[in-house]
């Protein structure tokens, strides 16, 4: 750490403790601030810009993040939760520059909008690691590095097994529960889709809607679409979340998914995303690994010792039917 950044999160950390110990009206406890500030000092400092706690994923991603930068593996995380906002994130940036952070990550909320923040954190001459979804901007030195998931080889996939699975079929009617738009998932994802209904002519897009990753969004759409519709074969959600919200609007609706009723496909691969794949009611679930902590610290750990990285790292994944799924397989997986 360099001795500017060294003073800095000493004069943070030492603010944040007061900060604290005034919020919480604990007595004033000078011995354990002072251990505080002497800990940080050796500590990396990194400011992360979440997108939000929208859904499982996401949970499992910032669980991931939080015991990865940790005091005891040598870092200070200062997390932000952008509530799915870009703004909070361009605002949360500007702090961690404010803070002289070592580094910053970014979990962007979409793809543009980025190009100004991001050359103000390099002319701080702080790096920047995006993760999970991908930023569009017209200087990729603005960025040092990205990892995260192949979204469109992951809707690729989705659309092979429908492909395959609906072959004889004379007329497939989908619904099509987008994420965030604008984000790469979705992007990814939906234009897998798309390439999809135009390539097999007995495929009919009924609806296409945002669900914003939500379950509460996605049982929304799916309600709506149930009113006007009562012919759907397929409903491919953009992710987990927004399948069990679907799931809910379909069963209160008196029918039935799975094998003999409506083909429920999503993302993710959640615990519970799983547990309704086992239990027939999601037939196919393709995998979106959330767990980038360790991911993001082999990064900086190369930065940290003047080595190369990787500008662009893609994470392998696979998927999970309801036919060939077990328990043993659920169980066997760390989130
Ligand atoms: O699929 C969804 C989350 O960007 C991969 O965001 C992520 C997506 C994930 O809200 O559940």
């Amino acid at each position: 750490m360099k001795m500017k950044q060294r003073l800095w999160s000493a004069l943070i950390a030492s603010v944040m403790c007061l900060g604290l110990t005034a919020c919480g009206g604990a007595p004033a406890d000078t011995g354990s601030g002072t251990a505080d500030v002497g800990g940080s000092d050796d500590l990396i400092v990194v400011g992360f810009s979440q997108v939000g706690a929208e859904s499982d994923w996401r949970t499992a991603n910032t669980e991931s993040m939080k015991s990865t930068f940790s005091e005891e593996n040598g870092y200070k995380l200062i997390f932000d939760d952008a509530q799915q906002k870009q703004e909070n994130q361009i605002t949360a940036i500007r702090n961690f520059i404010q803070q002289d952070v070592d580094y910053i990550v970014l979990a962007p909320t979409g793809e543009t909008g980025w190009d100004t923040v991001l050359q103000e954190a390099k002319n701080a001459g702080i790096p920047v690691i995006i993760v999970d979804r991908q930023v569009q901007v017209s200087d990729d030195s603005l960025y040092t590095a990205w990892v995260g998931s192949d979204f469109r080889a992951e809707g690729d996939k989705a659309v092979k097994w429908m492909e395959e699975q609906f072959a004889d079929k004379d007329q497939l009617n989908i619904v099509h529960i987008q994420g965030t738009i604008g984000s790469s998932a979705q992007i990814g994802r939906t234009d897998a889709l798309n390439e999809g209904v135009e390539k097999n002519a007995n495929w009919n897009l009924v609806a296409q809607q945002s669900g914003e990753f939500t379950q509460a969004k996605g049982q929304e759409v799916m309600e709506s679409v149930l009113k006007q519709n009562s012919d759907i074969d397929v409903v491919y959600c953009e992710n987990d979340n927004e399948a069990f919200g679907a799931i809910d609007a379909i069963e209160a609706a008196g029918k039935t998914v799975g094998k003999d009723g409506i083909t429920v496909i999503s993302f993710d691969t959640t615990r519970a995303g799983l547990n309704d794949v086992l239990a027939g009611k999601i037939s196919l679930d393709v995998e979106c690994n959330p767990l980038h902590g360790p991911r993001v610290q082999e990064i900086i750990e190369k930065l940290e010792a003047g080595e190369e990285v990787e500008k662009t790292a893609y994470v392998d994944e696979t998927q999970f039917d309801s036919e060939t799924i077990t328990q043993e397989m659920i169980d066997e997986r760390a989130y």
